[in-house]
């Protein structure tokens, strides 16, 4: 396929593809009988989502690289300029219970892995109730509902709202970090606060883009780079929230800035309203 904005193609193909694949769950609820290559338990859909999008991302004019968390191996698209990364079914073991879901995107212009900094745009799709897309490029963020074949724009130059109030923090409480924790508790204990979480990260980091506030899935004890995977997740909802006047942050610095050594590298993820992950910061420093 060959547009004259081969941005505007993925993207494009991503949406269109999110309807098929919001359909396709149903059947494919099941486990696959393998693991990613960070070790997640698959799920039939993980597999066919990814396999659904490698083929039609690749055969995009302008796309050299194919990744997927779902994948150990990049799929190579020829000499091009963008190189996408892809969270095929974000929170698929809320399949089983029909829970929310997503699909992660980010396009960088860099061979992978690469820093969040060489990202152009990125954004996600929500199957919730409806399916939506969040999509962040040339500094600005634009909200869509998906139908069929169509994106219809619902908001465009998405901010964050500015007095933020609800969070989400995955990880099992025990093995947070006593800094982390000594930080929830106070974010708790206001009570204008509000706890929302669902389990997938993009539901979760839907609810901080519609209202305001942080979700994190931080450093654990047992594991000290937290469990998102910085490609595929950490990078591309990061430049969404940054381009949408929010701050993201490994718990020092923008995820942005963090150098992968790994394409399946992990990264702690805080992501939300500027004045809280500059409290997170100041409270893990
Ligand atoms: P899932 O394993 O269901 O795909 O990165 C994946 C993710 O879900 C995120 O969507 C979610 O925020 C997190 O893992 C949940 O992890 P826990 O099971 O540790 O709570």
């Amino acid at each position: 396929m060959s547009g004259t904005d081969p941005v505007e193609d993925v993207v494009g193909t991503i949406a269109r593809s999110a309807i098929e694949i919001r359909q396709g769950l149903v059947g494919r609820r099941g486990e696959a009988d393998e693991e990613n290559p960070t070790g997640d338990r698959q799920a039939e859909a993980d597999v066919w989502a990814d396999e659904l999008l490698a083929e039609r991302l690749t055969a995009i004019d302008g796309v050299a690289e194919y990744a997927s968390e779902e994948r150990s191996e990049i799929v190579d698209g020829g000499d091009e300029r963008l190189h996408v990364a892809v969270d095929p079914l974000d929170g698929s073991s809320n399949l089983k219970s029909n829970n929310t879901m997503g699909t992660v995107f980010g396009i960088y212009d860099e061979p992978l892995p690469a820093p969040g900094t060489s990202l152009v745009a990125s954004g996600w799709i929500l199957y919730g109730p409806i399916t939506t897309m969040a999509y962040a490029r040339d500094g600005t963020v634009t909200k869509y509902e998906l139908t069929g074949g169509e994106r219809a724009v619902v908001e465009e130059d998405v901010t964050l709202p500015e007095d933020p109030f609800v969070y989400g923090f995955g990880g099992r409480v025990p093995e947070w970090t006593d800094d982390f924790t000594a930080f929830a508790r106070e974010i708790e204990s206001d009570p204008s606060n509000k706890l929302r979480y669902g389990g997938a990260m993009i539901g979760d980091v839907n609810q901080v883009l519609t209202y305001g506030g942080i979700f994190a899935y931080p450093a654990l004890e047992g594991s000290p780079r937290g469990k998102l995977r910085l490609q595929f997740e950490g990078n591309p909802i990061a430049y969404l929230v940054e381009t949408a006047g929010g701050r993201s942050s490994d718990g020092d610095q923008s995820i942005l800035e963090v150098e992968p050594e790994d394409l399946h590298d992990r990264v702690p993820v805080h992501v939300g309203n500027a004045a809280w992950i500059d409290r997170l910061e100041d409270a893990l420093a």
